[in-house]
């Protein structure tokens, strides 16, 4: 098989301007290129190695600030760094195989999360989904094998237009589907069983930090008794809130919004621009991981039994002052 070899900047270029886009993908996307960086490598040892991939991290890191996925899956692969190691061809290859593990164990999670996420959809089912996830996608698309009939509302999802991308899965599929402008989601929510999306990450309390809207889809939801339901990898929860730390929201460029000619005509306004909110667990009825559904309270356990010492990222050092609490 040819795998395409694509260097760390190209894809850290390609995740800012969301080519590469997607929690998930973005995920695998950054370890895919740190296996191929590890690969070239022509360090003369192995502390410049680690500093090698160390830097080459950073890049991917510094990408986008809110899908925890992505230092989640970097933290894991370079933990295969640490410890005995004697040579810089033995960390080529534990560094290439956790990659490549990574990558593997990724895919499956999605493919598993869309089998138990599927047995949540019923026959005559309404089921709303906003932005484009894979592996919200991957519950509706298996629901669809399973022989359930459902229909779909999928969202257009401004400034970026992901409804676009969901609408296009789903016609292919041949699931019946509506597509709304973001507004009308409240309008529709009375006819919808199940709203249906995915995660960009999950604090320690269960909020859910997914693209921007999708509080207000699980508002609209809460009002109409409809149930919400989230598809995340548990690699999408965040161990870093349980040391109090925030996840930081995107705010994109003000031209994905207006053009900046139009945006020069209007000196006294400001474009705001932010990529992801924050839903309250309160408003959301179960997180469906490859681990099993949960309900979101119960999102401490899942970083406490399936991620978080893995990661390593409670051995970090407490963060400066202002720091603290959880969405
Ligand atoms: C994508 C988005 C998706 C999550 C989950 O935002 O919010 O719902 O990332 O996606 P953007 P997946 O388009 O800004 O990256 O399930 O594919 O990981």
């Amino acid at each position: 098989m040819i795998r395409w070899s694509m260097t760390v900047s190209d894809t850290a270029e390609k995740i800012k301007k969301m080519e590469i886009r997607g929690a998930g993908r973005i995920a695998r996307a950054a370890v895919a290129a740190l296996r191929d960086e590890a690969e070239r490598a022509t360090a003369p040892d192995l502390p410049a190695f680690r500093e090698a991939i160390g830097h080459a991290a950073g890049l991917l890191l510094a990408t986008r600030p809110t899908a925890v996925s992505l230092p989640n899956a970097v933290h894991l692969v370079m933990g295969s760094l640490s410890g005995d190691i004697h040579s810089v061809a033995e960390a080529k290859e534990r560094f290439s195989a956790a990659c490549t593990r990574f990558i593997t164990r990724s895919g499956e999670a999605v493919d598993r999360i869309g089998t138990i996420g599927a047995r949540h959809i019923r026959d005559g089912d309404v089921v709303m989904t906003h932005c484009n996830s894979e592996t919200a996608l991957a519950c509706l698309l298996q629901a669809h094998r399973n022989g359930t009939r459902f229909e779909v509302f999928a969202t257009e999802v401004r400034p970026r237009n992901q409804g676009h991308l969901t609408i296009r899965t789903l016609n292919d599929a041949g699931i019946r589907t509506s597509f709304i402008v973001d507004s009308a989601a409240r309008y529709f929510m009375k006819e919808v069983d199940l709203v249906v999306v995915g995660a960009d990450a999950v604090t320690v309390n269960g909020a859910v930090i997914n693209k921007i809207g999708t509080s207000q889809i699980a508002l609209a939801a809460h009002e109409s008794r409809t149930s919400v339901m989230v598809a995340a990898e548990t690699y999408k929860f965040a161990p870093r809130t349980i040391l109090g730390e925030w996840i930081e929201i995107e705010e994109r460029d003000a031209a994905e919004v207006l053009t900046p000619e139009v945006a020069a005509s209007l000196p006294r306004v400001r474009i705001r621009n932010p990529a992801f909110d924050v839903t309250p667990p309160g408003y959301i009825d179960l997180i469906v991981t490859e681990e099993g559904a949960i309900p979101p309270q119960m999102a401490y356990l899942i970083i406490r039994d399936y991620l978080g010492w893995e990661i390593g990222e409670f051995a970090l050092p407490p963060s400066g002052p202002g720091a603290g609490g959880c969405p």
